[in-house]
């Protein structure tokens, strides 16, 4: 596996390049640039951005996000227009460098909590969904809170000026079933795997957070039945999956060590998070420590190792630890401590195979 870490920009983001060199085992930066959906992504700023990480030995294998157009989503005609945007900025990224797009295909919201720092016992703080405020909460509070809570910081996926049309855009969807929403994500697959293929960048798309219907809108990645069907979708390889086990692990029946042993080798992405599930359907990101949460984060990095994983992986949020001000989820230490758990059940799984490898030779 390769260990990246996901940093927002020099004027986005708390956390330093030269902080995040100093964690061991970190080879690149999971990146984006803050343009809105739809928008093609300037020279000047990619090149920029690539020498700022490149000049700290890091790569940039990796972007997330690219956002994908609610019109696309939508099956619009206008769709097209930003459909051919997007081929732009595969091409811009492939001559770039970048080898896998993160992207996800959620309507209208993007990740949903009801709170940004709750309270754990032992006075650290996580990102929590308490299932009966979201039964009551109108979608336009929930923006309120995020914007709220978010302070000074552009939250990733939540482009407050599409939010500010948010009743006509949870409308737009009244009449898109599930099937027409996989249907429109076929029509987007299909235009861009050739020139995904050209340029040798794979697509990998992030899991609903959390895995289940919001406001009556649409959700489609959010089983391993779901799964398997986007990735029968296309003919293509570079069609795959960023599977995130803190998204999909809110729902007790994903198992997640079992997606990674189906999936494997169409995985190009890991995120690798725990959450503390309760009986209600609240959770909370806790620490990555399998003992913490309900994920088994051993079990997860175990199932990396038998498929010998060669993708990338980053810790995907951390708890709010040591009076750090960081934007909420991303922080540095509670991130670095994530990478150091599991990076430590990395090399002991492969420790353990080169062993049993060499006893069969
Ligand atoms: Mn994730």
């Amino acid at each position: 596996m390769k260990m990246v870490f996901r940093w927002f920009g020099e004027e986005n983001d708390t956390v330093t390049l030269k902080q995040i060199r100093q964690i061991p085992g970190v080879v690149g930066i999971v990146w984006a640039l803050s343009a809105a959906a739809g928008e093609i992504w300037p020279d000047e700023e990619i090149y920029h951005y690539k020498s700022l990480i490149e000049g700290y030995g890091f790569n940039i294998d990796v972007v997330e996000s690219l956002n994908v157009h609610e019109d696309i989503k939508l099956g619009l005609p206008s769709g097209e227009e930003y459909i051919e945007n997007y081929k732009k900025n595969i091409e811009k990224l492939g001559k770039a460098g970048v080898r896998v797009i993160c992207y996800n295909f959620m309507p209208v919201f993007d990740w949903i909590r009801t709170e940004f720092a709750h309270p754990l016992p032992d006075g650290s703080a996580g990102m929590f969904y308490e299932s009966s405020r979201i039964n009551d909460i109108d979608p336009h509070r929930l923006v309120t809170i995020f914007s709220k809570s978010a302070k000074d910081f552009i939250l990733p996926g939540w482009d407050m000026e599409r939010l500010k049309h948010l009743q006509k855009l949870v409308e737009a969807y009244s009449n898109i079933t599930e099937d027409d929403l996989l249907h429109n994500l076929k029509q987007f697959l299909e235009q861009i795997m050739p020139v995904c293929e050209k340029y040798d960048v794979k697509m990998a798309i992030h899991p609903d957070d959390p895995p289940w219907s919001l406001f009556g809108l649409p959700r489609i990645v959010r089983t391993k039945e779901h799964l398997r069907r986007i990735l029968a979708l296309t003919e293509s390889k570079y069609n795959g999956l960023a599977l995130c086990s803190g998204s999909l692990g809110a729902n007790p029946d994903n198992n997640i060590p079992e997606m990674i042993r189906e999936f494997g080798d169409r995985i190009y992405f890991a995120h690798i998070r725990n959450i503390k599930r309760y009986d209600n359907g609240d959770f909370i990101e806790c620490s990555h420590r399998a003992s913490d949460g309900s994920l088994d984060i051993v079990d997860i990095v175990q199932a990396y190792s038998d498929i010998e994983f060669s993708g990338y992986v980053r810790p995907d949020h951390g708890r709010q630890i040591w009076d750090e001000n960081s934007r909420p989820g991303y922080g540095l230490y509670d991130r670095a401590l994530g990478i150091m758990y599991i990076l430590g059940i990395w090399d002991h799984c492969e420790k353990v195979r080169m062993v049993k490898n060499d006893c069969n030779k």
